[in-house]
């Protein structure tokens, strides 16, 4: 494991709990009331979240994306007219800004091309953790100047999904090579792709191998075990952790069942369903709804040597087959800030004292800070890449935006 990572300081996540003892107080002073001036404040600046998803070809990935968000957040075609999702042949982010309740989310996406369908697959992960180490550099590019904004944009991947084909046997070579590198670089959450292909039995027998190869391997997805702040946390999460990764079934399509508008797919047995539309979202709910759905979960895993899949069965075992609800809640009701504080302690922060160890070869102009003693010699500072001048002008056009 990265060494950065283990030491608690400075890439720990969590703040160290104080050693100071409570002062006994003599009445009520109103600290509390900070929490509202944090909700206030949080209401009107919004939130940040970018999402990237990551597999072979075919496997749901950009029909994913439109799963979780439950709306067309990936739409290549024309509103209204249904269309099938178009093959992704580029790297591509897009941005919404979602209102729910009051709550602003400014949504990023990065949905990228299957890869490992060539012959030579060897290095296919170069593009996608060159982006990922783009949007580092650029953060890192605005962070350092004198004159900064005051809110940096933040283009940073903070999730990455990782579609693994359901082939029911364990992680391919390439899988393993990928994942390991990519956990290095972001937070990354594995799931099982078109887990309706396979049978309660397979995917938990699956599920359990990949598990197997990823501690093999020492392959750390999210929720990392080193990062858990507290029991309840170790509680929770450990509950997640033997879950992942999450046999998901992606669907952009509503269908009414008994009277309930829900995303699912509809096959010859009946529909799998995915979300009910319009859900409430607190963070209490979620919680609870969290820790119930993985104790049914579980309870359906147990039951699903009782019968394979049939008409019927579809119906009632509907979460064993989709367990779609478990990365939705991870992703956004539940984990969304943590992930975003890990990718800004931990990730970001390994690029950052990589970067300033050799700060030397960072481009110089007439706002930037010196940060390195300038070695003797003829002067090897390379100009502002393209990537930096960019994410200036970006950030210019953007101040106001958000
Ligand atoms: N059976 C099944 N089909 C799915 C699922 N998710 C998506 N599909 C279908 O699979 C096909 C490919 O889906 P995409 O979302 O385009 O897959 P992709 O991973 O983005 O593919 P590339 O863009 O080529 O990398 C579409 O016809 C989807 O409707 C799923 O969970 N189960
Ligand atoms: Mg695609």
């Amino acid at each position: 494991m990265d060494p950065l990572r283990q030491s608690p300081s400075p890439c720990s996540s969590r703040p160290s709990s104080p050693k100071t003892p409570p002062c006994e107080m003599l009445g009520y002073v109103g600290i509390e009331a900070v929490l509202d001036q944090l909700k206030i404040k949080a209401m009107k600046m919004g939130f940040e979240f970018n999402i990237m998803v990551v597999g072979q070809s075919g496997l749901g990935k950009s029909t994913m994306l439109n799963t979780l968000f439950k709306s067309k957040v990936w739409q290549c075609t024309p509103p209204g007219l249904e269309m099938p999702t178009p093959q992704t042949l580029q790297l591509k982010s897009v941005t919404h800004v979602i209102e729910e309740k009051g709550v602003k989310l400014k949504l990023t996406v990065t949905d990228t091309p299957g890869f490992g369908d060539q012959i030579n697959n060897d290095k296919c992960w170069n593009p996608i953790l060159g982006y990922i180490n783009e949007q580092y550099e650029r953060y890192l590019q605005e962070e350092i100047l004198i004159t900064r904004q005051r809110h940096i944009p933040d283009t940073r991947v903070h999730c990455c999904v990782y579609f693994v084909p359901p082939t029911g046997h364990c992680l391919r070579p390439l899988d393993i090579e990928f994942l390991q590198r990519l956990c290095r670089t972001v937070n990354v959450v594995p799931v099982i792709a078109r887990a309706d292909s396979l049978t309660l039995e397979e995917r938990e027998a699956f599920r359990r191998r990949i598990q197997h190869n990823l501690r093999t391997h020492c392959i750390e997805v999210y929720p990392q075990k080193c990062f858990d702040e507290d029991i309840n946390d170790r509680i929770l999460n450990s509950k997640i952790r033997d879950r992942i990764p999450f046999a998901v079934v992606g669907a952009d399509r509503q269908h009414l069942v008994n009277g309930r508008c829900v995303l699912g797919r509809k096959t010859k047995w009946g529909v799998i369903e995915g979300p009910t539309v319009g859900k409430p979202t607190t963070r209490k709910q979620t919680d609870l709804e969290i820790k119930s759905l993985l104790a049914a979960g579980r309870t359906q895993g147990k039951a699903s040597g009782q019968g394979q899949r049939s008409g019927s069965c579809l119906a009632v075992e509907n979460m064993a087959h989709c367990e779609f609800p478990l990365l939705r809640d991870l992703l956004i009701r539940s984990h969304l800030q943590d992930l975003k504080d890990i990718t800004h302690n931990v990730h970001y922060e390994n690029y950052r004292v990589c970067r300033l160890n050799e700060s030397h070869v960072l481009p110089h102009g007439p706002c930037w800070v010196n940060l390195a003693p300038t070695p003797p010699g003829p002067s090897v500072v390379p100009g502002p890449s393209k990537v930096c001048r960019q994410a200036r002008e970006d950030s210019d056009d953007n101040e106001d935006d958000y």
